[in-house]
């Protein structure tokens, strides 16, 4: 099978071309082998370009590094749009690809040189719908506190599609990840489990963010969790609509724009190598 390796700020994908049918080609159990960095091709995940639905050009389906499948990526949805002019064999600045996800039509935009910008559409504040139990019935999870490993945290909940818990702290570098974050993914307070981002901020347009990611652990980046970020410091009050996220692998440039209610996120998309599985 032909495959695609692509990443985004280091968050690493296995592209497959998947226009002959509406079935994801690779199953989830195989997925997890692909991404096996020993005994696979190694990557965070493996992206479909499957053929359209609802009106949209292209439908994205994608199966974390753990074999579950998200609603939605932000990453992977800016290698998906890259991905797919290597597909069609010609770039055009300027183009949107509205795509359909399970997170509904998500429209990148090439722009040249390997940057994409994306209307990730509207965040989803409902507690319910993000899911997590906190402040049931309420109309939004804005510093609520939540007991991990014995102790107290500050947290905000974000869907962009997908599920995120918020935390702000002093200094992202004294978190321990690998210990704290998979006690937040699996409590018990988020029925579908959750990424978590931790987050420094260094200037009201400058964040500095650590991502713990559901099905996937540790990642350099995190599109969907940068945009979740940026809602969540403005409902604190910590930040600009327009910010700059720092990840380990690099910058995104968030906007989460007033008139509209939409995120905008803006990043590189860039394919390493192409091979035959
Ligand atoms: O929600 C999840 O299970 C995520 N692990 C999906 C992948 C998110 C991604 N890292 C992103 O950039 O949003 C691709």
């Amino acid at each position: 099978m032909q495959f695609s390796k692509y990443h985004g700020l280091g968050n690493d994908f296995i592209l497959i071309d998947n226009r002959q049918s509406d079935q994801p080609l690779v199953t989830p159990a195989e997925a997890v082998k692909m991404c096996d960095r020993h005994f696979g091709i190694g990557a965070d995940g493996v992206i479909f370009v499957l053929p359209p639905q609802n009106n949209c050009q292209y439908t994205m389906r994608i199966f974390n590094s753990d074999g579950s499948e998200p609603e939605m990526c932000g990453n992977g949805i800016r290698c998906f749009a890259q991905f797919v002019t290597e597909l069609e064999g010609k770039e055009e600045v300027g183009k949107q690809y509205p795509i359909h996800t399970l997170a509904g039509t998500i429209t990148p935009t090439i722009k040249g040189e390997g940057m994409i910008r994306v209307d990730m559409g509207e965040p989803e504040l409902t507690p319910a719908k993000i899911p997590t139990t906190l402040n049931q019935g309420g109309e939004k999870v804005v510093r609520e506190s939540l007991t991990v490993a014995d102790k107290e945290y500050e947290v905000s909940c974000v869907s962009m599609g997908n599920p995120h818990c918020l935390v702000f702290v002093d200094s992202v570098a004294d978190i321990d990840l690998e210990k704290i974050g998979p006690l937040f993914e699996t409590h018990a307070v988020f029925p579908q489990k959750t990424n978590t981002e931790f987050i420094e901020v260094v200037r009201p347009d400058y964040l500095k963010m650590r991502v713990w990611e559901r099905g996937a652990g540790i990642t350099l980046a995190c599109g969907t969790g940068a945009c979740a970020t940026v809602v969540a410091g403005v409902l604190n009050g910590k930040c600009d609509r327009t910010c700059t996220v720092e990840l380990p692998g690099g910058c995104l440039e968030i906007e989460w724009n007033e008139e509209d209610n939409h995120v905008y996120m803006t990043g590189p998309a860039l394919k390493v190598f192409s091979g035959n599985m």
